[in-house]
This record gives C-alpha cells, sequence and structure tokens, in this order.
C-alpha cells in the first residue's frame, strides 16, 4: 500500500465539546480541516494492528464526502476492516451496537444531532471508543492536544467507494463492509423487548404517531413500529432521511416538533407520539392529552423497566445528569437501589454501565437508555415505554397520574438563551462563580438559598474528576436553580437555566408548571442577571 502523507497546520478551536466536535459545514469544508481532526483521533488512541473501525452518521449534508476520507485515512493508518451503514447511516444508538457486536475498536459517529443540516449548517465528528459509548474525556483531552501540533495527516490514493451497495470491498489491502444500517439494531432491540405484548396491543387497537423529523430514525422506525410491530403504514411520518432535514431542526422538543404535540393535544390524538432527533438518541414522549417531561420520563421507565423481559430481575441502578431533575431519584429510593449524579453528556455514564452500576440513565435533554448500548437511545425509549403501557394496559396520563401519587411530583423546566455573545456568557457565569461564597443564607423571595457550588464530579470508577459542570443552587425548601453554558453549540454561546421544584406525593400534582416555578423563575434573574448579560427578556426555548 503507498501511503500518502500530506503536510499540515493545526487549526485552533478543534475542542471536542458535550458530543464530539461540531462547527458550520463551511468550517469542515476548508482543506485539512476533517482530515486534521481524524488523524488527531488515530494518532491518539489506542487499538491493535488490523483493528475495526465502524463509520456512521446522520445523513446530513457532508456525510458522504467525510466518510470517503475517513476510509481512505483509515486504510493509511492500518485499520484492518471498516464498517460503514449503507448511505452513510447509522444512528447514534445504532454505531454504539454496531461496534459492540463486532468486537470493533472504535467508531466515527458523524453527526451535529439535532443542530439544522446543509451547506449552511452543522455538521459534527465523534469518536465512540470499544465499548460503544462516546470517548471518555481522558481520550477527547488527548485528541485535542494532537490537533494542536499535527503535521501531517496519512491518506491513500483510492476511489470513492458505492457506499449504496451492501456488501465488500477492498481499498488498498483493507476490508470495507458495507452493512444494512437497521437490521442489526432492531435485532437486538428484538431481544429486549415483549414484541409479542406489543403486537397484540396494536392488534387491539392500539395507535401511536412516530415523528422522524426528515432525519436518521425514518428506516429504523419503519422497519421496528410499521414491519416487526404491525402498526398501520404511515404510522412513522417524515420517515425518508433528508440531507437538510428538511430545512427543520430535527429537535423532538415542544417547539420544533409542534405539529406532533398539536395532535396529542387535539381530539383525533393517538395513543402514543413520539419523535427522535438528527441521529436517533433523543426521544420526545407525548401521551394523548400528557407530554412527558424528560425527566419525568426517565423516572417513569425506571420505575417500570423490569416489566420488560431483558430487564427483568436486574435493576442495578440508576443515573443522571446532574440538570435532570430529581425525579429519579426518588424511584431509586423507593426501589432500593443506587442513585448517581453525573456531568451532562452521555460519556459519563460508560463507566457506571460497564461496572454494572447502573441499568437505566437518562437527561433532561430527552435522552434515555440502558446498559444495552452505551448512547442513549431514541427508539429503544419508546419501545420500552410501548412494552410498559401494552403489558399495564392503562393511558399515558393515568400511567403520569399514578406514578405522582406514588412518588411525588418534581416541576421542571429548562430555559435556553441561544446564539448569546459569548463574553456576556462568560461574564455571567464568571459573577455568580464569585458570589457563590455570599449566596447561602440570602433570601429570593420565599427561597432561601441551602447550598450553592459549581458542580465537581469524581467517577465512582476509575477516579478521574471533572470540574465546573454547572453551578447548582439549592433552596431550603428542596427547589433547585442550575445554570450552564452549552457545550453543543456552533454559533456564540447558549445558557442553559434549569429550574425545579419537588411536590410531595400529597401536594399539587397537576398544575401548570410555567406558574409552580415562578419563584424560581424570579431568583434566577437575581442571582444572574441575566438580562443584563444576554441582553434577552426571554428565553428563546423553553423545554
Ligand atoms: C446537550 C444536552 C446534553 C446532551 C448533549 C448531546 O448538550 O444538554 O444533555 O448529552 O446535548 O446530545 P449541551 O452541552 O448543549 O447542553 V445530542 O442528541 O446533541 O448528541
Ligand atoms: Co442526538
Amino acid at each position: 500500500t503507498q501511503i500518502v502523507t500530506v503536510q499540515t497546520q493545526p487549526f485552533d478551536g478543534q475542542a471536542p465539546g458535550t458530543s464530539g466536535l461540531r462547527k458550520k459545514v463551511k468550517v469542515f469544508q476548508q482543506a485539512n480541516y476533517a482530515e486534521n481532526f481524524i488523524q488527531s483521533v488515530f494518532d491518539s488512541v489506542t487499538r491493535d494492528p488490523g483493528a475495526t473501525l465502524v463509520i456512521g452518521g446522520d445523513g446530513r449534508f457532508h456525510n458522504r464526502t467525510v466518510i470517503q476520507q475517513v476510509i481512505r485515512m483509515a486504510a493509511a493508518n492500518g485499520y484492518g476492516r471498516v464498517l460503514v451503514g449503507r448511505g452513510g447511516i447509522l444512528s447514534t444508538p445504532a454505531a454504539s451496537h454496531v461496534i459492540r457486536k463486532y468486537t470493533a475498536s472504535g467508531g466515527l459517529v458523524l453527526s451535529a444531532s439535532h443542530n439544522p443540516g446543509g451547506p449552511d449548517e452543522d455538521f459534527g465528528i465523534k469518536y465512540n471508543i470499544a465499548n460503544g459509548g462516546p470517548a471518555p474525556e481522558g481520550v477527547t483531552t488527548a485528541i485535542h492536544a494532537r490537533t494542536l501540533e499535527i503535521d501531517r495527516w496519512l491518506t491513500v490514493e483510492a476511489d470513492d467507494i458505492d457506499l449504496d451497495r451492501i456488501g465488500d470491498v477492498e481499498v488498498a489491502g483493507m476490508t470495507v463492509s458495507v452493512i444494512d444500517p437497521v437490521a442489526d439494531y432492531a435485532d437486538l432491540m428484538e431481544e429486549l423487548f415483549d414484541f409479542a405484548a406489543i403486537r397484540k396491543a396494536v392488534a387491539d387497537g392500539f395507535t401511536m404517531r412516530f415523528d422522524a423529523m426528515s432525519a436518521v430514525t425514518g428506516p429504523y422506525a419503519v422497519e421496528i413500529l410499521e414491519n416487526r410491530l404491525g402498526f398501520a403504514k404511515g404510522t412513522v411520518v417524515n420517515g425518508t432521511p433528508l440531507e437538510d432535514f428538511g430545512g427543520h431542526h430535527p429537535d423532538p422538543n415542544l417547539i420544533h416538533a409542534k405539529e406532533l404535540h398539536d395532535l396529542m393535544m387535539g381530539e383525533d390524538a393517538p395513543d402514543l407520539g413520539a419523535a427522535s432527533d438528527g441521529d436517533g438518541d433523543r426521544n420526545l414522549i407525548i401521551g394523548r392529552g400528557r407530554f412527558i417531561t424528560p425527566s419525568d420520563s426517565l423516572a417513569m421507565l425506571a420505575a417500570n423497566i423490569e416489566i420488560a423481559p431483558a430487564y427483568k430481575g436486574r435493576l442495578a441502578g440508576i443515573a443522571r445528569s446532574m440538570p435532570t431533575s430529581a425525579a429519579a431519584d426518588r424511584v431509586a429510593e423507593a426501589l432500593g437501589v443506587p442513585c448517581f449524579e453525573t456531568p451532562t453528556g452521555w460519556k459519563f455514564f460508560g463507566n457506571l454501565l460497564d461496572a454494572g452500576k447502573v441499568t437505566i440513565c437518562g437527561e433532561e435533554s430527552a435522552g434515555t437508555g440502558s446498559d444495552h448500548v452505551r448512547e442513549k437511545d431514541g427508539l429503544w425509549a419508546v419501545l420500552l415505554w410501548l412494552n410498559i403501557l401494552a403489558a399495564r394496559q392503562i393511558p399515558v396520563d393515568q400511567l403520569a397520574r399514578e406514578h405522582w401519587a406514588r412518588f411525588g411530583r418534581n416541576y421542571y423546566a429548562r430555559h435556553d438563551y441561544e446564539g448569546i455573545a459569548k463574553d456576556g456568557a462568560d461574564a455571567l457565569m464568571a459573577e455568580i462563580k464569585d458570589s457563590l461564597g455570599v449566596l447561602k443564607g440570602h433570601a429570593f423571595g420565599p427561597l432561601t438559598v441551602k447550598l450553592a457550588d459549581s458542580f465537581s464530579y469524581s467517577d465512582p470508577v476509575d477516579g478521574s474528576v471533572s470540574e465546573n459542570q454547572g453551578i447548582r443552587v439549592l433552596f431550603e425548601d428542596g427547589s433547585r436553580i442550575v445554570f450552564r453554558l452549552s457545550g453543543t453549540g456552533t454559533q456564540g454561546a447558549t445558557l442553559r437555566v434549569y429550574l425545579e421544584r419537588y411536590e410531595p406525593a400529597d401536594g399539587r400534582l397537576d398544575e401548570e408548571t410555567g406558574a409552580m416555578l415562578a419563584d424560581q423563575i424570579v431568583a434566577a434573574e437575581a442571582i444572574a442577571g441575566i438580562v443584563e448579560h444576554t441582553g434577552r427578556t426571554a428565553p428563546d426555548v423553553i423545554t
């Protein structure tokens, strides 16, 4: 094999964020930009000679271009085999499964998740390790360090391969296997859940709508929901992956999946409404007349997970990210299993899952998953809901009410201020940090601060410590505000303000969330000076 060495120079700003390197497509299209990052990954990660690499993406604009480049670079860097999804497609959870199933040394997942796609929109590259999960901080730090000193990248002279034909081809001595992106994943889902029970519920009249948002989950949802579970044709809407997601944000929240929400609140609502994001790792769950917040969904799924065959009798523990509501903690306590609080981002769940300390984990940002893979998994969450609903034979709304009547309810909302000036955002965070020492005991209306700190996590498995993972302000009455800056945006900064308040089981369980959080909203402004620092008088998105 003739290896071609291309000279290059480092780029600034190639530090992976919450979930890989995310930038505008135009940034990735600069000569050497993607290549530098990919070579930095190959230079940093350990693997045996002849190792297998998995490559897949969410199908957004620029996906195919980068995949062809990665294949040539993998051949030059000594990989023995590459597995790539047909059409360059692999949802993030499917990629995680394929890495595990074929004992690959790792994988490159090309996605900017829920961010819009197209020539002027976003692209992203993330490296996952052999357990199928996002590279932990030790690895991403090494990759970033390498991007700052890189001076060459390696490739081979070879034509593009036909990504649309399943089968093996050879590229400069390396085997490239184009695989069905859906089959392995769909088979795994069938092992985990009681498909017969769901099929029976469907036959008895249970209906749903799944909005794939013109993103990667379309083919997965059609195969699993319509073909294998027997839901009517047309249950999956927007089921064809488009390079620009039809011009929308493939973000399954009440703003970007408004049509689904309106349907579910109306007369003609099916029993379940669900959606997933660009790369298939998030989920939105709405029952007839009842939206389930992601934090509640985690708690409700955890409380019922042992209904699903693969989880019977083996709920070891629950993990949630710090900004996620404490609803799951109540469940863990009641069931007598441990609960872990990690920083934002799925990479922090990997060790806990590998060590068997937790079975289910989740984030307030619509991510839920289990030890079946090492990524959050949108369709998995939908199927677990279906399995539970089919077994318990109650509507989503009743399940939610019964849950709150047993565990109490954590009213919860996240306010996002998107695309604000970075300087203002940094100043806001710095000022709250400076005031942490004096906040304790301070009153904001009826709320008195019990504890205020900058969240730091020490991993109970490998002892690694991650600092500055968001600012928490906890009040005497048990309510809470969290402030942090997003690590996935590509323009300016995004401030996230997370608000939470607990109502006990005998409290007010069916109130309007905004009204229940009114005191916390006022306190957040007083503590952070949001208007002054961001120039915004209201959040752009409330989820
Ligand atoms: C956001 C979410 C976080 C999630 C991450 C990746 O990160 O808050 O919970 O893990 O996106 O999800 P940030 O740093 O912007 O808050 V995905 O579906 O974009 O891969
Ligand atoms: Co995603």
